[in-house]
Parts: C-alpha cells; sequence; structure tokens
C-alpha cells in the first residue's frame, strides 16, 4: 500500500491527502512528528532528501514536494483526472501553483511560524501585518481569476488543491478571506462541500 509521510496540521501533506481521497487511493499515513526515529529511518530519508513532509513511497517510486506527488499520483491513477489533457493548458498551471507558492503558499507558511510556532515575545506583529496584507493581494488577484468560473481553471484540477489547504488555516493566523471577495467565498463553499476536503484532515 502506498505510504506517505506526513503530519496532521502539515498544509502541504493535506494537499497529497486531497488528492489521494478524490481518487479513493487507499494509504498508509505516517506521522513524521509522533517517532522521532521515522524521520531517521532510510526510506523516509530516500523518500524526501531535504526531510519535509509531504514524501510517498508507492512501489518502486519514492517521491517528495506535494504538487510533483500530486502530479505523479494524477498520471499513475487517471480517474478523475486532476489535470488536463493538453500539455499547454497543464503547464499554464504547473505556472499558476510556481507563481501561488511565491506569492501566497509561502507566506502563509511564515504567518504560521510567526504566529503559532514563536512564543508571544518573540512574534512581531509589523511582519506578521505586512505578510498578511501580502496573502490579501494575492486573495484579491484569485478572485479576479475565478470570475465567471467554478474552479481556477474550470474544473476542478491540481491548481485548487495547491492553495486549498492553506486558505483553510488562515483562521488560525488571524486572517481570512475577507466578505468582499464574492468569487474566492464562494468557490471555497465548493471545495468545502467536496468529501476529499472533510476526508484529508487527519
Ligand atoms: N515545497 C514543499 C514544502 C514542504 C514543507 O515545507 N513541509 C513542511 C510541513 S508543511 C515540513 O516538512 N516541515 C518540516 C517539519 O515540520 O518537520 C512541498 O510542497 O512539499
Amino acid at each position: 500500500m502506498l505510504k506517505l509521510y506526513c503530519f496532521p496540521r502539515s498544509g502541504n501533506s493535506r494537499e497529497v491527502k486531497i488528492v489521494l481521497a478524490e481518487k479513493n487511493i487507499p494509504f498508509e499515513p505516517i506521522d513524521v512528528h509522533a517517532n522521532k526515529e521515522v524521520k531517521e529511518s532510510p526510506e523516509f530519508k530516500k523518500a524526501s532528501p531535504k526531510g519535509t513532509v509531504p514524501a510517498i513511497v508507492d512501489e518502486d517510486t519514492y517521491l517528495s514536494e506535494a504538487f510533483l506527488i500530486n502530479q505523479y499520483l494524477d498520471e499513475k491513477y487517471p480517474s478523475p483526472r486532476l489535470m488536463p489533457k493538453d500539455a499547454s493548458e497543464r503547464e499554464v498551471i504547473k505556472q499558476f501553483v510556481a507563481k501561488i507558492d511565491k506569492s501566497m503558499v509561502l507566506n502563509i507558511g511564515l504567518l504560521v511560524i510567526e504566529c503559532i510556532l514563536k512564543s508571544k515575545e518573540q512574534q512581531k506583529e509589523n511582519f506578521k501585518a505586512k505578510k498578511r496584507r501580502e496573502v490579501a493581494d494575492a486573495m484579491k488577484e484569485l478572485d479576479k481569476q475565478l470570475e465567471g468560473k467554478e474552479y481556477l481553471f474550470g474544473d476542478f484540477s491540481l491548481a485548487d488543491v495547491a492553495v486549498t489547504p492553506h486558505i483553510a488555516a488562515l483562521p488560525i493566523l488571524g486572517s481570512g478571506i475577507p466578505r468582499e471577495l464574492k468569487n474566492m467565498t464562494a468557490w471555497f463553499g465548493r471545495i468545502q462541500a467536496r468529501p476529499s476536503f472533510g476526508q484529508s484532515i487527519l
């Protein structure tokens, strides 16, 4: 059975869990924080040379990085398809994910470190405000992109998966989707209504 190295509050791991749920792929979750020895194991190190989660072992395939894992899963288990058949359309989604990783996902990760992992005394309010502003700017762009669409690129795809778990973390970081962003609010409602969203909280 496919092994997923992860931990429960990891947004990047949740991206992979959503895809596993969408495709109904059985898997064994291995919590890397529950047991220190797991991170030192040769299998985990082979799957994730940088030591990050998510990472998978699927038969002979050892792989890390959420978006790379999800593209692999979409090719190996194509039902339902979560990337377009057309190579140019796939490329547009790959470039979108690279861009959103910098403008949004990275900033939300920095907010997690600042707001949750640091003590109150260590936290810098200016830094938090700056990161929240940058995330809000990225959300405005997404809202425009969603005009007239159900999902970011029409059909539900790995682009939606790459953003969703990080948006879901905003309320615990003193942020959220601004009310005036109606397209994004409706989109996130549709995402939450998909069974994979609930199933990906482990
Ligand atoms: N770009 C990577 C980022 C992976 C990442 O930063 N993962 C975090 C958890 S969300 C991690 O492994 N942190 C180290 C740790 O918590 O041990 C991806 O998309 O998978």
